[in-house]
């Protein structure tokens, strides 16, 4: 009998040293991960960088963060239970209520016993002679597990970027990634806002109201969509409540996670006016939905500028100020190919007088000073920086981790070209080891939630069938890796995605290899195949006793 059959009986307290499954992060997925595991009577291990659980919403304190799926979709569905009882109160729910109901969560189901807090996993190395994964943590513990399953995140490994004297600056500095628990206060401050993504549009607007004065330091503008914020409905509430099985079902076969209205026809189908109709009831209604307006919006470029046009004419009769308001326009990528902003008066905030919008693409920033911030052509003294600069995506928390496979090779050689995996679930030569919403799977592209479930719902179907045919090691193949990888280069190719410089492709990151990390054939799609290669008896790997 394997100890991985012995152990499944007992599910009583953990062995020093030997577990069946080692989960690394305690976020949205690895909590779920654990849940089902446990379920199948298996001795698990979470490990948890952080203080709690949570994950993006753990760290992810700083003024305004808030999700842009909204909140009754943003959220667990395995248990009708929890979905019932759970009240969200607005539509798009603030970090700190998220962070309530992901404790929520693991009080609920009892899951803070198997996670070890503060510790952060620094290697795993897989050992043939055994097929286990050896697995280290920063406080020198070491464990042994059959499986190790990656629950790192997509954007948990927060970037400042390595400016040149950051260390000698005598204010205070904050990334948004690694919001410290107490509230800061920027009351009578001058403030610099460094990065005008989907971050820095949601504290742009918070800080601005306090600070004395505000310098925001933009290098490229995104598109932003309002998101229209308001308490939820009751009735509403009522009626999801009683629909929730169904509407999820209709979600996890959507395209993105979520149930979106979407218009079938192209954008330059249509004459102007029905154009600018459809544009005008999506942006009143606000949110991500604007992106539904015509179906080729991220396939051609001529319909996509059509949006971005009107997305450009909202700004142009938002800030007063000609100059900044051309200078907040997005002229050098498609709308939607970089992820699309939802904001709360982010536009208005330039309208105020103590906001100064300073182009950090014309004057790039030269260094950090001990009075604040140089550009190529100015000084601003500055006494907090808020690094709204985003996060190694995708790759960044894997490669944190020293982790070698067969033949002691690392996942950092094998990936120096970019990442390559089957399904963004697993690697070839690193057996028994998942990743959850890895890149090549739609993860990002998605309402997360959605594509962690059917993740880790498959991972804990696979396991179950490796356990019951005593199969003590499954890999992905090379050709299956293969294939998969040209697959999704080649939906991705047919869509605008390539034209803009995004985390998606690393550009974020100097040095990163250019590949486009997640996969954008849709979640509903995607499940559909996954669920095929599981049904031909796990199909593109390798199954050995
Ligand atoms: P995470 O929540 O990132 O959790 C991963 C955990 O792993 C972290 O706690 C980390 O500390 C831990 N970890 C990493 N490496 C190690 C290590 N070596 N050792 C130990 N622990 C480690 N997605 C949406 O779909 N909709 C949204 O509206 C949305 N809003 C977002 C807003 C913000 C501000 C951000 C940053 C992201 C948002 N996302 C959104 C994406 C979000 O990351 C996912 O929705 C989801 O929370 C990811 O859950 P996860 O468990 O996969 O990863
Ligand atoms: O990070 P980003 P983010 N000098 O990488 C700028 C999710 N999320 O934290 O574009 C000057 O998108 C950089 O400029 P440029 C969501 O998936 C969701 O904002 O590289 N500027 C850019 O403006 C999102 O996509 C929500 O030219 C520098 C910014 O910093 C993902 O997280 C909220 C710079 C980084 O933007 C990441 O978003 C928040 C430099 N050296 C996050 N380096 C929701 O609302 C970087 N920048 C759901």
């Amino acid at each position: 009998m394997s100890d991985l059959q012995s152990n499944r009986s007992g599910g009583g307290a953990e062995p020093a040293s030997k577990v069946d499954v080692v989960i690394v992060g305690a976020g949205f997925a690895g909590l779920y991960m654990l849940y089902r595991l446990r379920q199948l009577g298996l001795l698990v291990r979470v490990y948890e960088a952080g203080g709690g659980v949570g994950g993006t919403w753990f760290w992810n304190r700083y003024p305004g963060a808030r999700c842009d799926i909204e909140s009754m979709d943003y959220s667990y569905s395995f248990s009708h239970e929890l979905e019932q009882e759970w009240k969200w109160t607005e539509r798009y729910a603030t970090q700190p209520e998220i962070l309530r109901y992901l404790n929520h969560v693991a009080d609920r189901f009892d899951l803070r016993r198997n996670i070890q807090f503060d510790t952060r996993v620094t290697s795993a190395v897989f050992d043939e002679a055994t097929n286990r994964w050896a697995i280290q943590t920063d406080g020198g513990a070491r464990v042994s597990a059959r499986f190790c399953i990656m629950a790192t995140g997509c954007l948990s490994a927060a970037k400042v970027p390595d400016f040149k004297g950051l260390e000698t600056f005598e204010g205070r500095w904050y990334h948004t990634g690694r919001w410290p628990h107490e509230a800061v206060d920027f009351t009578g401050q001058r403030v610099g806002v460094i990065g005008t993504s989907s971050s820095g549009i949601q504290v742009i607007p918070l800080v601005a109201e306090q600070a004395a004065h505000l310098f925001v330091f933009q290098r490229t503008p995104s598109f932003s969509v309002p998101a229209r914020n308001t308490p939820i409905d009751p009735a509403y509430e009522s009626w999801m409540k009683a629909n929730y099985a169904e509407y999820r079902r209709k979600a996890r076969e959507s395209r993105a996670g979520v149930v979106m209205d979407v218009n079938e026809k192209s954008a330059l189908d249509v004459s102007p006016e029905e154009r600018e109709r459809e544009y005008k009831a999506r942006w009143e209604k606000g949110g991500t939905g604007f992106l539904g307006a015509f179906s080729d919006l991220r396939i051609r470029r001529e319909s996509n500028e059509t949006a971005a046009e009107f997305v450009r004419a909202r700004i142009r009769e938002t800030v007063r100020d000609p100059a900044v308001a051309e200078a907040l326009m997005p002229r050098t990528y498609p709308l939607g190919t970089r992820r699309l902003c939802v904001d709360t008066h982010y536009y208005e905030t330039f309208n105020r007088d103590n906001v100064t919008l300073v182009d950090v693409k014309q004057s790039p920033i030269e260094e950090l000073t001990p009075k604040g911030l140089r550009t190529r052509s100015a000084e601003y003294e500055l006494d907090i920086i808020v690094f709204a600069t985003g996060f190694d995506a995708m790759t960044g928390a894997l490669l944190n981790i020293d982790i070698r496979g067969r033949g002691n090779v690392t996942l950092r050689q094998k990936w120096a070209d970019g990442p390559r995996t089957y399904l963004g679930l697993a690697i070839a030569g690193f057996p028994n080891l998942f990743t959850i919403t890895g890149p090549g799977s739609p993860s990002v592209f998605s309402n997360t939630i959605v594509s962690i479930e059917q993740h880790v719902d498959w991972l804990t179907d696979c396991i179950a069938y490796l356990m019951d045919r005593r199969f003590k090691c499954i890999e992905a193949t090379v050709e299956a890796e293969d294939g998969w990888v040209a697959h999704a280069r080649e939906l991705v190719e047919r869509t605008l995605f390539p034209l803009a410089d995004s985390w998606y492709i690393g550009a974020n990151i100097p040095g990163k290899p250019r590949v486009f990390m997640p996969y954008v054939g849709g979640v509903g799609a995607y499940r559909k195949k996954c669920d095929a290669v599981a049904a031909h008896g796990y199909e593109g790997f390798t199954l050995t006793r």
